[in-house]
Formats: structure tokens, C-alpha cells, sequence
């Protein structure tokens, strides 16, 4: 008896054989190749540079040969340096801030927009999405690519809209009551907000009729996964993407979440050491490269995403053939290197949720006398606060013993008062280094 039907958007593409795939991708990579050396002098000048041409690119064997672009080449081409095409053909830009220096802009033209918005609509039918859903996004809308990308895919399934945007979440909470929202979209620390102030208001999980959330745009781990899906009574799925590539959709994860279906025929993804700049076999962890296929306003040819992650080839029960990317491990540029030891904050927030503490923290690094310092600040919830200090310390030692295990290294732990750290209702910011304000 099959109990939960795979259902696909595209599904001649979506569970096309490898060859099939392979041959998509193969005639697509050499046009694509053409149209940036034709219409983008920078990358063209990168071709040169490394005496390759056009014609050395006959099949997705030959990316290798390309040269890498990175957020710096983004930087030193803006705006328009990575043009492909006449700025009248252009509809859309999107934007989003980097951690230094210049917003990275990326431009679309109207075949550049069906293509990423059937991209979220995938996403949204692998997470059970249909004409009968009521689509709730609260991404942020305008600049970001989080709002707009979702809600085309939305509209393109059929749901019914809900073009919420972030903030103000007892209006969020109302309108998905009133309006009975099944499916939510937004990244997985509002999620997890909206659940807190969902029970704080009274209510249940199985109150509200949300069954799915599409959650991504920032790193989350499965013990969030897990917590999110159990405040809101919903089956939580990730979805990936970035600017630069379009935005959210160039993955999202199926049925079976065990890592995210890359969508092939648009994207070809590269692992590679981000040392070496060496590509890595399939199954190694490194960071994460595309190539897009198809795109026209802004073509990016072996972009280094700075995501460290794992490619698996795996059949998957769903019935997808797309590659599978692992949950991007935090960034490259993410890694705090804390007394020589590489520490991710997404090793703080496993700790944190395994030993039944908030997925509400901060972490703040600085330099004392020379030696780095890593501070935890934890928040409490209700139940575990105690206004007796004998309790709070010993619960900071224990939870510093665990950190230690997890990060091989030490940290002072500070347990918070219920709701003293502030929630975000966009990306999370989790990471204070004060280092980095002093070089
Ligand atoms: O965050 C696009 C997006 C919107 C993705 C909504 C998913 C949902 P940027 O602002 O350009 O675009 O940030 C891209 O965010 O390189 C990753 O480091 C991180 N990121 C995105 N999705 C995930 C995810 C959007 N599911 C950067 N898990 C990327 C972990 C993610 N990190």
C-alpha cells in the first residue's frame, strides 16, 4: 500500500534518469558557457587569463576547466560587471547584504523568473503543497529573495497566497487562525518564535492548521528541526538557496529529509576543497560550487557559495533523482577559529537543544590578553529558571562540560532570563565577534 504519494511539480524532470539528466545538462553548460564569454567581459577576461575557451566546454566534465568567481569578484563587478544581458531585458533585481562591504545584486529577466519560481514550487509540492493549501509566507518581501521567491512558487502551485512578510507576529498568528494557513514559509528561528508565541497566547499545536513549513535561509540543525515541528504540529522541511544563483529553491528537501534535492537541470553543483580549490569525490564534505545553466541576466559559471556541505547520490524513497546536498555544516567564512580550534555555531545550538535548553543564544567571541574568549549567553525558558544561584551555576557547569565535549575547547556559559535575548523575525544573528571589530 503506498501511504504518502510522492507528488512532483514537474515530475518528468524531477524524476528523470541519470542519462536523461546528464544530457540536459551537458547541451544546456555549453550554451551557457557561450552566452558568458559573449556578454560578461569580467568572467570573459578570467577565460583568458586561464587560456580557456568556449570550445574546451563540450560537456559538465569540462567545469573543471573554468575558473572559480567568488563574493569578491561580485564586489569588485558591482552592479553591473556580471551582466549578461542588455539591462532592458532585465524585470527584477534582488539583493542581500554580504558580512562586509557591498550588498550583492543579482538581476533576473522574465525567463530568469519562471525558472526560479518553478523551482520553489517544487519545493512547495515536495512538502505537500497543492491548489488547496493556503501558502503563508512570512520572508521578508522586497530586497531579500526569501518573500518573493516563495511566493511565486506558491502562486504557481495554486495556493492561496498569504503575502505576510516578517514582523509583527501576533498579526502573523491571527491571520493564519483566522485564515487557516496550512503551510508556512520563513526561516527556522521565526518558526520557532511563532511556535513560543503561539503557546504563550493559549494555544495548542494541534489548534492551528499549518501541516508543513518550508524553512531555510539560514543554518538550523535537526534537534531545531525537531522542536519546530513539534511547537506548531507541522512536518518541517529546508529549503536552500542564495542570491547569487536566484535565491531559495536551487534546493529543498522531499518526504524523506535526508538532505536537499539540488535542482540539476538548472544548477550543477561541485564540491570542492576550499583550500585546494580541488574538486573532491562524491561523498567528501567541502565547499559547495555552482554553475548555473541556464540563466540570463546573471550567469555565474563555478561560484563559491562558502557553504560547506556533502553531495550523496543515495536513491531516495520520494522517487527524486536530483542529487542530494547534505545541510550545509556552517560556512567557511561562518568558522570562528577560537584558540586554533574551528568552532561552528551550529555545534553550540546541537549541544544546546539535546540537553533541553532555547534555540534562543548568542555566542560572543573576543580577545583577552591575547588569548580568544568564548562566551555563551543561553536563555532560560520559564520552567528552568530558578532564582536560586547554586542551581543557575551548577546548571551553567554542566552545560560547559557538555560544550566542551562537543567543541574541544572551553567556554564560559551564561543561563539568561526568559525572553532577554531578542528574537529575529529574518535571519538570525547568532555570532558577536568582537575580534573582528578591532582588526
Ligand atoms: O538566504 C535565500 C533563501 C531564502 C534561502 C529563503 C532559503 C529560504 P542569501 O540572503 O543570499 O539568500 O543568503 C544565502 O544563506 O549561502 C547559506 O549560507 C545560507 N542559507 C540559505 N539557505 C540555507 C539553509 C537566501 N537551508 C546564504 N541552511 C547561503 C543553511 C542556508 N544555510
Amino acid at each position: 500500500m503506498v501511504t504518502n504519494m510522492p507528488n512532483f511539480y514537474q515530475p518528468e524532470i524531477e524524476t528523470a534518469s541519470r542519462e536523461k539528466i546528464l544530457e540536459i545538462q551537458n547541451e544546456k553548460i555549453v550554451k551557457q558557457v557561450r552566452h558568458v564569454y559573449e556578454n560578461v567581459k569580467y568572467y570573459r577576461d578570467l577565460m583568458d587569463k586561464k587560456g580557456v575557451t568556449p570550445d574546451d566546454i563540450k560537456s559538465v566534465d569540462d567545469i573543471k576547466k573554468l575558473p572559480f568567481l567568488s563574493k569578491d569578484d561580485l564586489r569588485e563587478a558591482y552592479p553591473y560587471g556580471l551582466l549578461g544581458t542588455d539591462l532592458k531585458n532585465c524585470v527584477r533585481i534582488q539583493s542581500t547584504s554580504g558580512t562586509t562591504g557591498r550588498r550583492v545584486v543579482a538581476f533576473y529577466t522574465q525567463a530568469d523568473i519562471d525558472m526560479w519560481e518553478e523551482c520553489c514550487a517544487r519545493a512547495i509540492v515536495a512538502a505537500g503543497g497543492t491548489n488547496e493549501d493556503v501558502c503563508h509566507v512570512c520572508y521578508g518581501y522586497g530586497l531579500f529573495t526569501g518573500g518573493p521567491g516563495l511566493n511565486g512558487g506558491s502562486h504557481k502551485v495554486g495556493c492561496l497566497t498569504l503575502p505576510m512578510s516578517s514582523g509583527n507576529t501576533e498579526r502573523q498568528i491571527q491571520f493564519m487562525m483566522d485564515l487557516g494557513s496550512t503551510i508556512l514559509c520563513c526561516t527556522p528561528s521565526y518558526a520557532a518564535y511563532i511556535g513560543e508565541t503561539l503557546a504563550e497566547m493559549g494555544y495548542k499545536p494541534e489548534d492551528n492548521k499549518l501541516k508543513a513549513g518550508i524553512f531555510g535561509a539560514e543554518p538550523w540543525t535537526e534537534e531545531m528541526r525537531r522542536s519546530i515541528e513539534k511547537s506548531l504540529g507541522i512536518k518541517a522541511y529546508d529549503i536552500y538557496g542564495l542570491t547569487e544563483t536566484s535565491g531559495p529553491g536551487v534546493s529543498f528537501e522531499c518526504s524523506e529529509q535526508t538532505g536537499m534535492h539540488i535542482n540539476e537541470d538548472h544548477f550543477y553543483a561541485e564540491i570542492i576543497d576550499p583550500d585546494t580549490g580541488e574538486t573532491l569525490p562524491e561523498g567528501e564534505k567541502g565547499e559547495l560550487v555552482f554553475t548555473s545553466l541556464d540563466k540570463e541576466a546573471f550567469p555565474l559559471l563555478r561560484y563559491r557559495t562558502r557553504d560547506i556541505c556533502v553531495l550523496t547520490r543515495n536513491k531516495c524513497s520520494c522517487g527524486r533523482t536530483h542529487v542530494k546536498m547534505s545541510k550545509p555544516m556552517g560556512r567557511s567564512d561562518d568558522m570562528m577559529i577560537i584558540r586554533g580550534v574551528n568552532v561552528f555555531p551550529s555545534q553550540i545550538e546541537a549541544v544546546l537543544l539535546k540537553t533541553g535548553y532555547t534555540p534562543n543564544y548568542q555566542i560572543i567571541v573576543d580577545r583577552v590578553n591575547n588569548t580568544d574568549t568564548l562566551d555563551i549567553n543561553v536563555e532560560l525558558n520559564p520552567e528552568q529558571f530558578s532564582d536560586k544561584l547554586s542551581i543557575i551555576q551548577e546548571m551553567e557547569k554542566k552545560l560547559e562540560h557538555e560544550m566542551r565535549t562537543m567543541l574541544g575547547i572551553g567556554s564560559k556559559v551564561h543561563l539568561v532570563a526568559p525572553k532577554s535575548i531578542v528574537r529575529s523575525e529574518g535571519k538570525a544573528v547568532r555570532v558577536i565577534d568582537k575580534r573582528k571589530l578591532i582588526d
